[in-house]
């Protein structure tokens, strides 16, 4: 007989799934330097590999997102071999995210740039990149602009913003009906002065501009270290714009550290809303969950099935939270039995009940051991290794 407690995390995980990047598997690094690992992913395919291993061993991951720059060497006709590979290695093809930020035209911004022809350009890579997901049937194009400018009064920030709505709200209207778009921010970097789309609220606003089917996307990596994430999280969830995620912790700013290994208590409380929120609806809500981590250090597969692990852990915890009592004790302001409930559910041992979860989906209790008994890094790692010695000069 399983206890109540492991009911709940039973039902939390159930429909618990979460994407990973396919950049999350390759050699990548900081703007100092990189250090290459033998095993890196170099191709779609062997992205594909990857990814396919960590959805293998914990069951959970069954999309990877996929960067059109270095996903789609060929553009749109790259599109079939994705399909193959995708059917190759069991997981399918999951946000499609435009690349916007790395040739050398988008010197001054994309769709902010001061010259027409450029905004063109990166306005028919969206829809290129629209077309690409329509094709793989992926629900999601998921819009990172680097776009900002590092010296004051260099640029016209107001006229900047009317053309990130003009050219949002044309990439809108070629979305299928099914399709969403979503908008990410970022406070700073690689713009330093100023960035376009720098927080939460003027992703809010464009997302509005461009129409009904943009939301809002939340890089948890994207904040300055003292703003309240998850407040963000319910305001845009109280509008209908919350989007999804790009989960990774962070130090200091954007620092790709993995999630929760700085604040595990934060994902908590985001995972807390969300859930708090569909109690209070009684709606299922529509948040696609994925991960933006690219590991410079650690072993790109381990550290996948690590940060997946952590998640399941921080939603499950928060899936404990009694709802009830919790709606109660705000009413009367009883603050210590209200912030009690978070407290004693984050500090409960989920673990076991996951592990029991896992055996009950046939998939190994302990992914990582797994992973490390398969005898895979190995294999990649003799397959990969000559090629990976040499200089890699993309990003990923
Ligand atoms: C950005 C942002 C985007 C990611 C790029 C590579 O900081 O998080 O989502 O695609 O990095
Ligand atoms: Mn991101
Ligand atoms: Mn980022």
């Amino acid at each position: 007989m399983k206890s109540q407690q492991t009911e709940t995390v039973f039902r939390a995980l159930e429909t618990f799934r979460i994407e990973i990047p396919s950049w999350g598997f390759a050699n990548t690094g900081t703007r100092f330097g990189k250090f290459l690992q033998p095993a890196a992913a170099a191709t779609i395919e062997e992205k594909f590999s990857d990814a396919g291993q960590v959805h293998l061993l914990t069951g959970v991951c069954p999309t990877v997102a996929l960067h059109v720059l270095w996903d789609f060497p060929d553009g749109t006709k790259s599109t079939d071999l994705v399909k193959s590979l995708s059917d190759r290695y069991g997981v399918r093809p999951g946000s499609i995210n435009p690349n916007l930020f790395q040739e050398q035209i988008y010197k001054y911004g994309s769709f902010g740039n001061p010259d027409k022809a450029v905004r063109a350009r990166a306005l028919q890579h969206m829809k290129d990149s629209i077309e690409i997901a329509a094709e793989l049937n992926s629900r999601d194009v998921s819009l990172w602009f680097a776009d900002g400018s590092n010296y004051p009064g260099t640029m016209n920030i107001r006229q900047r913003k009317q053309w990130f709505e003009e050219y949002l709200k044309t990439s809108h209207d070629e979305l299928a009906p099914d399709q969403r778009m979503l908008v990410e921010y970022k406070p700073f970097e690689p713009a330093f002065y100023h960035t376009d789309i720098a927080d939460w609220g003027m992703a809010l606003l464009l997302a509005r501009a461009a129409g009904p089917q943009a939301k809002v996307l939340v890089d948890t990596g994207h904040h300055y270290a003292a703003q309240n994430i998850e407040q963000i999280v319910a305001w845009l969830l109280s509008e209908d714009m919350l989007g999804g995620f790009h989960f990774n912790d962070r130090r200091y700013a954007d620092d790709d550290l993995t999630l929760g290994s700085i604040d595990p208590y934060q994902v908590f409380r985001i995972f807390h809303e969300i859930l708090h929120f569909a109690w209070e609806t009684e709606k299922d809500t529509d948040i696609a969950y994925m991960i933006d981590q690219s590991h410079n250090l650690k072993g790109k597969i381990e550290a996948m099935i690590q940060t997946v692990t952590m998640a399941q852990q921080l939603y499950a915890k928060a899936s404990l939270v009694d709802h009830a009592k919790l709606d109660t004790a705000q009413k009367k302001a009883e603050l210590v039995t209200a912030e009690s409930l978070l407290q004693d559910a984050f500090a409960t041992d989920v673990r076991p009940a996951i592990q029991e979860w896992r055996t009950s989906k046939g998939v190994p209790a302990d992914p990582m051991e797994a992973f490390r008994q398969s005898g895979y890094l190995e294999r990649i790692t003799s397959e990969r290794a000559a090629r990976n010695s040499q200089n890699v000069s993309s990003y990923a």
